[in-house]
Order: structure tokens, then C-alpha cells, then sequence
């Protein structure tokens, strides 16, 4: 049984119901997330960028150190929009660095091999593709450099907050003393804007979430209809955990594989976290899995940080 399969019916099986956002990015989910990184409501995408525009020359000295000759490895790099402005400073700079994108699309990494040095004349490009801990472990087997590793996007809202301590604590094993983070985190903000950008105008949040149904009907053999679901985001300013759940709007029974799932008027499905949090809780996380925090960088409204960390 493939994994997306037991993934699927373990997560549909368990009390609450669940499904994983990690199975959200298939080849519509990527167009969907595209398209929410420009609507109007969706602010993150906006404010990181304005952060590497903005500070561009500080954050290539600060991730220099005094020291060249290092890897700059960008863990789920995607197209590297964000990054590219960054790289680029290195390059003007005239920094001595290799830049290693991660990314589990073997496409998106070809793609960067060839697009990036023809955009930037003079960046070294070594891709890696697969899972985050394997290619970090092969870099450090590739180069014994000093290691630079960037977790962008707010990707890590997506881990519940026990989770994100772990990933973070597994992520400082891997690093030598020396080494830095550069994580970007969504921070607590009006629970009006959050909420909004969980809820765009447009639908496109809502069909992100309905799409995972269509992929199990795709892919597992599913017989879901999405109309019978509605996409249900809530934002809970106190914990800063924003969440989105599909609710089924009747008594229902649905297949997968085979597998019969029943669904009472009302039940939810877990969907997805996206944990907003504070500066300080930034500063904690850091301190608590071995990191020490060193700079911050934040847009204008104070609405997104990008943070480095000292291993
Ligand atoms: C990829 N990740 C940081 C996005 C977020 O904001 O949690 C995914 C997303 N989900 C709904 N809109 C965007």
C-alpha cells in the first residue's frame, strides 16, 4: 500500500477525522498556491518579499559572517522568487558560496539548476532532490563547508507547535557550531487579517482544501463530492493557531479504496494548522532546541519575521 493511501484512510479512520496538508501540492494544488500567494487577502508571500528587497545587503553580510566559502541550503526552495534577491546580493558582493536548493519536485530542481545561473551570472547552483534531513545529511557528506540553511514562506506554521520544536531540535543535531538559520515565521497579528487570508474573496483557500478530496477521488480511488463539504477557516488569537477544517453538510458515506468512511451531519476534517507566533515565542523556540537567536528582520507592519540563528 502506497504511502498516501495509509496516510489517507489512517487519518480518516482516527477520532477526530483528519487528512494531512503535506498531500494539498499536487500539480492543481501547486496552481492553487500560487494563485493564493497573489490574491489580495494572502499577505505573507508579500511581506517576506519585502524583506529581501528591502534588506537585501544586511542579511548577505550578516549570512557571510566575516567568513566566505559556504553552502547556502534552502529547504523546500520552490521557484526561489525570494531567495533570487538574496542571491543575487551574494553574487554583487562577490561572496564565495554554492547555493543548494532542496526540494522533493525533481522537476523544480532542474529547473533551478538552469534558470538561476542564467539569471545570475556567476551562482553555483548544486540541487538536491528529496526529503529535507536526507539531503542535509548529503550535503554535509558533499562539503565540509560552513553551512548556511534557509526555512522560508512561514513553512514552519504548518507543524503543530510540538512539531516545529522537534523539527527545529533535529535540525540544530545536523549543525556544527557556526552554522546558521535563516527561518521565516508568520507572525500574531489582527486576528481579522489572519482570518482573511484563511477566507480570500476569491475561493481559492476553499478549493485548496476541497482539492485533497478530488486528489483521493484521483489518485485512491475515492468517491467524495466536494459540494457536499464546506471549507471552514477559524483563527484563535490566543494560542495563534489558525486552522481550517471541511465540515460535511449532511450524514454521508464515502468509499476510498474500498474503504467505507462515515460522516454524521456536521463532522469536521482536520485539514490544516497554519501556528502564528509572537517574536518572543520566535526567541524561546530557538533558545530551547540549542539555537541562539542573532538578528531579526521584519516588514514595514511588522507583519512577518525572517530570523537567523546561531548554532
Ligand atoms: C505553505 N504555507 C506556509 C501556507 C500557509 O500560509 O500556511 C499554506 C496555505 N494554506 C492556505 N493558504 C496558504
Amino acid at each position: 500500500m502506497g504511502q498516501f493511501l495509509q496516510d489517507v484512510l489512517k487519518d480518516l479512520g482516527s477520532v477526530p477525522k483528519r487528512l494531512s496538508s503535506k498531500y494539498f501540492y499536487d500539480e492543481y494544488g501547486d496552481k492553487l498556491f500560487q494563485q493564493i500567494m497573489n490574491c489580495e487577502e494572502y499577505y505573507p508571500t508579500d511581506c517576506e518579499l519585502e524583506i529581501f528587497k528591502g534588506h537585501a545587503p544586511e542579511l548577505a553580510a550578516v549570512l557571510r559572517n566575516g567568513l566566505d566559502d559556504f553552502d547556502l541550503i534552502e529547504m523546500g526552495a520552490g521557484d526561489a522568487t525570494k531567495s533570487s534577491y538574496l542571491l543575487q546580493e551574494l553574487v554583487q558582493q562577490k561572496a564565495t558560496f554554492t547555493y543548494m536548493p532542496i526540494d522533493i519536485s525533481s522537476g523544480m530542481i532542474r529547473h533551478l539548476e538552469k534558470v538561476l545561473p542564467e539569471r545570475i551570472s556567476g551562482l553555483k547552483v548544486l540541487g538536491l532532490n528529496g526529503e529535507y534531513f536526507d539531503m542535509l545529511a548529503h550535503a554535509y557528506r558533499l562539503s565540509s563547508k560552513r553551512k548556511v540553511i534557509m526555512f522560508l514562506g512561514g513553512n514552519i506554521g504548518n507543524f503543530e507547535k510540538a512539531d516545529a520544536y522537534d523539527f527545529c531540535r533535529k535540525l540544530r543535531s545536523y549543525l556544527q557550531p557556526g552554522d546558521l538559520v535563516l527561518a521565516g515565521f508568520d507572525l500574531k497579528k489582527h486576528p481579522a487579517v489572519i482570518r482573511a487570508a484563511y477566507n480570500d474573496q476569491q475561493g481559492l483557500t476553499r478549493a485548496f482544501n476541497l482539492n485533497l478530496l478530488n486528489r483521493i477521488n484521483r489518485e485512491l480511488d475515492g468517491n467524495f463530492i466536494p459540494g457536499q463539504f464546506d471549507h471552514y477557516p477559524s483563527y484563535d488569537p490566543d494560542s495563534g493557531s489558525c486552522k481550517s477544517y471541511l465540515i460535511s453538510l449532511k450524514d454521508q458515506e464515502v468509499h476510498v479504496s474500498g474503504k467505507k468512511i462515515l460522516f454524521k451531519e456536521n463532522e469536521y476534517i482536520y485539514m490544516e494548522i497554519s501556528q502564528k507566533y509572537s517574536l518572543e515565542e520566535t526567541e524561546k523556540m530557538a533558545s530551547a532546541v540549542g539555537f541562539k537567536p542573532f538578528m531579526h528582520f521584519q516588514d514595514r507592519r511588522k507583519w512577518f519575521l525572517d530570523t537567523i540563528w546561531l548554532a
